[in-house]
């Protein structure tokens, strides 16, 4: 607080001094008229005198400031370790600068206060940066396309999915492949569909895919699988559309299946490859194997997608859970969390 006196010749004159030096919101303490200081005092003049006070907190004299360079992590504790965590868990570069710009508005670039992590905020940050979807399971009937690169999952979550509407919810379940590349993968996900009881369609062309999803019709869900082909085989991309095109967009999700232990550089290709499809959220999968998580912040923050499921092993049923913010944000923070 600094406090400070201002003569004038009338009240007004006196305020805009006020004014002009301590700043619109400074206080009056005390408006006054006193004798002139020297000779014309003696001679009895007088003018008017105004205490005024300011404050001035060591907060905003200790502010850090945007922008937050390279260096501000180095001196402040709090920032070192949110970096320092977040590196280890391979979160992309551009996305820890974000959070810790975060970080310091979030504590109104204090710089007392970044002495020392708040665990609550960082976690708050992190929640707000894991986006999930806010209606995972549709009531009514909906098909699903399942979509992504090879081997990351996409048949397996089918399967826990279709045994999960069977057994749990009582729905009325078919799997469609459009898998054209292997006959063996089609015979061991009829093998699948006879042990869960769940009916198995294949299409190998569009005309036939059209037929059997209008012969499905009644079904309630419809979920759709597709062969995980390399990222340049953009033909097949091409044919992926072409039955997406056969489905009303309103009534389909296509999912796009993500594995949590490939490295986020490859996952981005696998996206600029899939986005042509429009997909509508992100599976997650192996999370069990996952030894970083990272790719839980890097995957929604690059495709401004949600998630909508992780899977965490290799069970049928079982192992997969609808993706929560809360739950994979302390699983980030390595609260003890047991996603089983
Ligand atoms: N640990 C672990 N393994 C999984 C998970 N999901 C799938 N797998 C395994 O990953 C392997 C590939 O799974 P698939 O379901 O065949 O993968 P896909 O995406 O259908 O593969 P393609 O059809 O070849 O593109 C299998 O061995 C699965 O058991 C998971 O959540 N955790
Ligand atoms: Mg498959």
């Amino acid at each position: 607080m600094i406090v400070k006196k201002f003569y004038g010749k009338t009240v007004e004159e006196t305020i805009k001094k006020v004014k002009d030096s301590l700043g619109e919101d400074a206080t009056l303490l005390l408006v006054q008229r006193v004798k002139k200081k020297g000779f014309r005092g003696l001679l009895g003049a007088t003018e008017i005198e105004i205490t005024a006070a300011k404050e001035i907190s060591f907060e905003i004299q200790e502010k850090v400031v945007p922008p937050y360079g390279e260096d501000v992590t180095l001196e402040l504790p709090a920032l070192y370790k949110i970096k320092k965590f977040l590196k280890d868990e391979e979160v992309d570069d551009e996305i820890i600068n974000n959070v810790i710009s975060s970080y310091i508005e979030a504590i109104g670039g204090n710089r007392l206060k970044l002495q020392e992590l708040d665990m609550n905020i960082f976690e708050s940050l992190i929640k707000g940066l894991i986006r999930t979807e806010k209606d995972q399971s549709p009531i009514g009937k909906f098909r699903a396309i399942f979509i992504g690169p090879p081997g990351v999952g996409k048949t397996t979550t089918i399967l826990k999915l279709a045994s999960y509407y069977t057994l749990e919810e009582n729905r009325d379940v078919v799997i469609v492949t459009t898998d054209i590349y292997r006959s063996g993968a089609i015979e061991q996900l009829k093998i699948y569909g006879r042990i869960l009881n769940i009916p198995i369609e294949a299409a190998f062309n569009v005309r036939e895919f059209e037929r059997i999803i209008r012969k499905l019709e009644s079904k309630d869900v419809i979920l759709i699988d597709s062969a995980g082909r390399s990222k340049r085989d953009i033909e097949y991309v091409e044919l992926l559309r072409k039955f997406i095109y056969t489905i009303p967009a309103q009534k389909l999700k296509t999912y796009l299946v993500i594995s949590a232990i490939d490295n986020f550089k490859y996952i981005k290709e696998v996206y600029e490859t899939y986005k042509v499809l429009y997909p509508t959220s992100i599976i997650v999968s192996k999370l069990d194997e996952s030894v970083s998580f990272g790719n839980l912040i890097n995957i929604p923050f690059y495709t401004k997608l949600p998630i909508s499921y992780i899977t965490n092993g290799q069970n049928i049923p079982g192992d997969i859970e609808v993706a929560k913010s809360d739950k994979l944000a302390s699983l980030f923070i390595k609260k003890d969390v047991n996603l089983k």
